[in-house]
């Protein structure tokens, strides 16, 4: 037998030509077999969409390839894996950091040239796989990039959502959703896995059975929904290693209602089996702090805890006590939030009746862990029901943020402020039983797809100034720059990048909205999600002044304005009518700017909608500044300051979440830094309404009230929340010093040579900042695994 399966081997072999082959022919004739066969379009004639998804298939099979040697790689060294869990990855498009990752983009280029089609044009025909609200799913894309890249043998688990995160559409300045179906056209990203699919169980009862004098617990399930495995290869850069992104889709059970067939009731069971689909259709879009009930965000996927307890306990019968000592070996939590009232809570009715073996084990968990404590600290009842992963009160519910640190032995937070404020105030009573849990790692970004995809000419300027390409797998090298920082012809040409990227957004934004904006004017930008503690509004209200001062300024005295273009982008929650809010007044004083002729160059505003990743990567390296303006102590981290960073813009921002840490590294004299400090803010609160705004404040929010933009009446809650004593956020607080560091950009800005300066050093100083020094920190120090990497 086993010479039959020898000779079958051989033969499969020989039909092998070794491994795909990247010279231009063959690329070429690759795509071109792809539109011919997989495409089923002539090669003859096909567009750019086609050819998009033929050079994309083309590229699948050469990632399918590294995939399996990885996995095959893996399989035999068998060192310890790392399952990530999240559920949402923000991945974005793939076919250009692919082709870079796989070292392959140049020939690509040349092939499609040679077919009569630019790489540009063709990668712009693919859609964004928006599986996420922000930037914790982002995070995950990164952090997916740097586990590969550094070759660790890791998975990444999540859902594969039938629509991404909503479509932003605005009319009339108003904020509408419109359902992104990202799948409609294809995914030539993924692989079905038909066969891995498992079974996931709902509702029903738990009933105890005697086996062998042992009573055990048994979970007799009410329905059953299969879940999908698609799989989504990740390349690392400059090695051979691919890893796995596995997103799971909910189909329908074979074994669904077979009763309802049976009798007769065709028809409505399979209506019913069309609900078990629905379950991974919609990414619930949220934003932290004014949920109430469940919420999707870090601690989401921590029901696993309780899964893998059920496993254990339930189906290999181990005892409790075993069962607990391997799931809180295995499982670590990260935290991103720094919102006491943003943590999850999962109402025990909905719980119990779902899942209700998993609710009975968490009580267990809870019950030991109440024990446990009354042994440390008494009978402090206030304590131990504020560290019960058991809120009891009108809605009696879990805490899914108490379970996981119950059960995990390291929780870490995303910055060194955050960790603070962890310690301090979120996880107070926890970290004071068990300080040697805490933790942070300072979030990251990859610099492949911030740097290197996004801002090519940015790239090749770097590699040639520091004489190599390896920054991109070696982030500290970018310190190199800072030798060069006061050469000419590097500032020379660092200006020339800026400007050809500028170029582009400048055109982008033409086609966009009509408005030709000025290349010499400052590009400031404000990009993420549309939040109250993020302070969009106090960016808009600094808007509203400088227009409002260049009105009441003599003519000589507008000579001397810096021009502007602030650029605003980013969704809000559907249902958080701030939020929306901001979007109809940042519309309404953009239509009011950008028609006074009065104004001219002088000051633009433009929203960008349907704020995405692809959109991120086109505005970032054409901005020069960008705005981070949170009320100090509420950004866990912000992912987005870094990206500008590497990118060379400058940052205007609260010395808050990462920040703080982006000071230590670029030094704060190369920033704009301004407002209340962390420790400064509760204090400031306490205050309340003898917290006096400053005039000019006062002025702008009244013009707004007063109708000088019109929506008088739309706009009234919104400028009740900045009122003295209300204004939670510290907007007036902070207005006058946010005017200050607003004007001292507007200096440095015609200082051309002191702005390149510091834009130099904002890149040479953002090495800390890339997710591989994240990841390489909790590989070491969290998760204990080792690289892997697959010879070529
Ligand atoms: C967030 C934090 O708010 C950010 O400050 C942090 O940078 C990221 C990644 O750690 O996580 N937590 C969170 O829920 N979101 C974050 O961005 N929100 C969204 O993703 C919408």
């Amino acid at each position: 037998e086993s010479g039959e399966r020898k000779a079958k081997v051989e033969k499969m072999f020989g039909f092998m030509d070794a491994f795909l082959k990247n010279d231009s022919f063959s690329l070429q004739k690759d795509i071109l077999d792809h539109v011919e066969y997989t495409v089923a379009r002539s090669r003859f004639i096909f567009d750019d969409f086609e050819a998009y998804q033929g050079l994309s298939y083309s590229v699948r099979d050469r990632l399918i390839e590294r995939w399996h040697d990885t996995h095959r790689y893996f399989k035999k060294k068998d060192p310890k894996r790392l399952y990530f869990l999240s559920l949402e990855f923000l991945m974005g498009r793939s076919l250009s950091n692919s082709v870079i990752n796989l070292g392959i983009r140049d020939q690509y280029a040349d092939a499609l040239n040679q077919l009569g089609f630019e790489f540009e044009v063709v990668a712009e025909q693919e859609g964004d796989a928006a599986l996420g609200n922000g930037g914790l799913a982002r995070l995950c894309a990164c952090q997916m990039d740097s586990l590969a890249t550094l070759d660790y043998p890791a998975w990444g688990y999540g859902l594969r959502y039938q629509y991404g995160l909503f479509r932003q559409i605005i009319l009339d300045g108003f904020q509408l959703e419109e359902p992104d179906y990202w799948l409609n056209f294809g995914n030539p990203w993924e692989i079905e896995r038909v066969h891995v699919s498992y079974p996931v169980k709902f509702y029903g009862t738990v009933e105890e059975e005697g086996i062998q004098g042992q009573t055990i617990k048994v979970w007799i399930p009410g329905e059953t929904v299969e879940a999908v495995a698609y799989d989504n290869p990740i390349p690392g850069y400059g090695t051979r290693n691919a890893i796995n992104l596995r997103l799971w889709a909910a189909k329908p059970s074979d074994q669904y209602d077979m009763e309802s067939y049976n009798t007769g009731d065709y028809i409505n069971a399979i209506m019913d089996r069309q609900k078990a689909e629905t379950i991974s259709n919609v990414l619930y879009p949220d934003d932290r702090s004014y949920q109430v009930a469940l919420q999707i965000n870090d601690t989401h996927p921590s029901l696993a805890i309780a899964e893998v307890m059920r496993v254990l306990v339930d189906e290999e019968h181990l005892d409790w006590s075993r069962a607990w000592d391997i799931t809180s070996r295995v499982f670590s939590f990260t935290t991103h939030t720094v919102h006491v009232e943003a943590l999850e809570k999962i109402p025990v009715d909905l719980l119990g009746n779902l899942l209700p073996r998993h609710l009975q084990i968490i009580y267990e968990i809870n019950y030991k862990f109440m024990e446990e404590l009354k042994s440390m600290i008494g009978q402090d009842y206030d304590r131990l029901s504020r560290m019960s992963i058991v809120e009891e009160g009108a809605v009696k519910s879990i805490r899914m943020a108490n379970l996981s640190i119950v059960c995990c032995q390291i929780v870490n937070g995303v910055s060194k402020v955050h960790l603070d404020l962890l310690k301090e105030r979120v996880f107070k009573d926890f970290y004071e039983l068990w300080p040697q849990k805490f933790q942070y790692k300072t979030n990251g970004v990859t610099q492949r797809r911030w740097v290197v995809v996004s801002n090519p000419n940015l790239s090749s300027l770097i590699s040639k100034w520091l004489g190599t390409e390896s920054w991109i797998r070696n982030v500290d090298l970018l310190a190199g720059l800072r030798q060069h920082v006061s050469d000419p012809d590097l500032q020379r040409e660092w200006k020339m990048v800026k400007k050809v990227n500028k170029a582009r957004l400048a055109e982008y934004i033409e086609t966009l909205s009509g408005i030709k904006v000025s290349l010499d004017a400052m590009f400031d930008v404000q990009i993420k999600r549309i939040h109250e503690y993020k302070r969009q509004l106090l960016n808009i209200l600094g808007i509203i002044h400088r227009y409002d001062c260049i009105k009441n300024m003599e003519t000589s005295d507008r000579r001397k304005v810096v021009p502007r273009v602030c650029i605003i982008g980013g969704k809000a929650a559907p249902g958080y009518d701030i939020a929306k809010k901001i979007i109809k007044l940042c519309h309404v004083v953009a239509e009011k700017i950008n028609n006074d002729a009065d104004i001219g160059d002088l000051l633009k505003l433009v929203f960008i909608p349907d704020y995405n990743v692809s959109v991120a990567e086109l505005v970032i390296p054409g901005s020069d500044l960008s705005q981070h303006l949170s009320t100090a102590g509420h950004e866990a981290s912000g992912t987005g300051s870094m990206k500008f960073l590497m990118n060379g813009c400058l940052l205007l921002a609260t010395a808050d979440g990462a920040i703080v840490e982006i000071m230590e590294e670029v030094g704060a004299d190369n920033m704009f830094l301004f407002g209340a400090k962390v420790n400064e803010v509760p204090a400031l609160r306490e205050k309340g309404a003898s917290l006096k705004a400053p005039l000019q404040f006062l002025r702008v929010v009244r013009m707004v009230r007063d109708g000088y933009f019109g929506f008088k009446d739309y706009f009234k809650s919104l400028c009740d929340t900045l009122e003295d004593g209300k204004d939670f956020y510290l907007l007036g607080y902070d207005f006058a010093s946010y005017l200050e560091a607003q004007a001292a950009a507007d200096r440095t800005f015609v200082d051309p040579e002191k702005w390149i300066h510091m834009s130099i050093l904002s890149t040479a100083g953002s090495g800390k900042f890339s997710s591989d020094k994240t990841i390489e920190e909790y590989a070491k120090h969290t998760w204990g695994i080792e690289p892997c990497k697959c010879p070529f």
